[in-house]
């Protein structure tokens, strides 16, 4: 049966000299993964800014003046043409974000139609749509979709200090719908929002004690945008970051786990240590949803460094050497005899 996790036992896991910690991490790591292999995942803002959401951190949010430049519902050929040059570019799923507070009715059609169409190109699909009810939920499931992404950034007793348009409640709401209508969970936090250590904590027993962990756990560093409340936060110290991906791991052990956005902000050895405590899965690709991401070549420099490989559900190995054909004219003699 899986561990119920209380403040106390997380409080003595953050608390662990750090070595302990990350080897015990390695430890979990290594009994549900390869160690050596990442999910790679892309994403595309297919609805952009706008929002009528006051989410403090986000550049979309409508009430702060970030400089974004609004965008409609992208057309069916342009969400495509990414999502091709993603999977050409060696990534598995494609993650579609809109900035809505939900989406309406009259757009599940299309939003259908979307999936359907990624879905027959091969790669796993993920939105992230805001809120969403029971029928809305089956019908992006009837359709293919195989994440939903619906994070609860913080604690829930912090998280009024950052959205005050929608309550923790309602978040917990939704991830119960999308597990209802048998869709994977995609749900994690942003580090970074001057949230306390145990509002660390309170977030990772959140999601380690729903009734079923979520497959995949996005841990996002704040990416301090200019316009938004955050932009002068202070840094996050790298190693509380890593510190928090270690109690991830070992909280949600069968979970993958995504360092996802600030990834430009660290330097190689931040990441690889966020990898060595259990993070097994990125965002690849020069674009989150408004912001930058590292560069593909950086991003394939730093797998080679490290022996790292994408990981492929039927251990594909075309596809693994296809992966960097495509995106870059890195060494690749000394890639693959790193690691095959
Ligand atoms: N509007 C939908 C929602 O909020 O559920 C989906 C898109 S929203 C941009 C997805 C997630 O991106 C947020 O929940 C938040 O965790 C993350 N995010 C947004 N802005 C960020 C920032 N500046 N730094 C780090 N993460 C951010
Ligand atoms: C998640 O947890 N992080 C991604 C994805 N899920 C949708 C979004 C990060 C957004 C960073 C700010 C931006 O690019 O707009
Ligand atoms: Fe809107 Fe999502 Fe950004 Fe919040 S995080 S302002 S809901 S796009």
């Amino acid at each position: 049966m899986k561990q119920k996790w209380t403040l106390e036992d997380t409080k003595l896991l953050f608390n662990k000299p750090f070595f302990d910690l990350i080897f015990e991490a390695q430890k979990k790591h290594r009994e549900y993964f390869n160690p050596n292999k990442i999910q790679i995942s892309t994403l595309l803002s297919i609805k952009t800014g706008a929002c009528p959401e006051d989410c403090k951190y986000c550049p979309q949010s409508a009430r702060y003046k970030t400089g974004l430049k609004k965008e409609p519902l992208l057309e069916l050929k342009q969400i495509l043409k990414s999502a091709k040059h993603a999977k050409n570019s060696g990534s598995t799923r494609f993650c579609m974000g809109a900035a809505w507070k939900n989406p309406n009715d009259r757009d599940m059609p299309y939003l259908e139609k979307i999936i359907k169409a990624v879905k027959k190109m091969g790669m796993e699909t993920c939105m992230t749509l805001g809120t969403i009810n029971n029928i809305q939920a089956k019908k992006l499931s009837n359709a293919g979709l195989d994440y939903y992404n619906h994070n609860l950034d913080t604690s829930a007793k912090f998280y009024k200090n950052i959205i005050t348009t929608r309550t923790y409640e309602e978040r917990l709401k939704t991830l119960k719908v999308v597990r209802d209508a048998g869709m994977k969970v995609c749900s994690g936090g942003i580090i970074g929002l001057g949230e306390k250590i145990q509002d660390r904590m309170e977030l990772l027993m959140q999601l380690s004690n729903l009734p079923v962990q979520p497959e995949s756990v996005p841990i996002n560093m704040l990416v301090k945008i200019p316009g938004t409340p955050m932009e002068n936060n202070l840094d996050v110290e790298p190693f509380d970051f890593i510190r928090v991906i270690a109690a991830t791991r070992i909280m949600l052990p069968k979970s993958y786990i995504r360092l996802s956005a600030g990834r430009k902000e660290m330097n190689d050895q931040t990441q690889a240590m966020c990898f060595m405590a259990g993070a097994n899965s990125i965002f690849y690709g020069c674009k989150l949803l408004t912001s930058n991401n590292p560069k593909e070549e950086s991003d394939l420099k730093l797998f080679q460094k490290l022996n790292l490989f994408p990981e492929y559900k039927k251990q594909n190995l075309t596809e693994e050497n296809n992966f960097n054909l495509n995106a870059t004219k890195i060494n690749k003699e000394k890639y693959y005899n790193a690691g095959i």
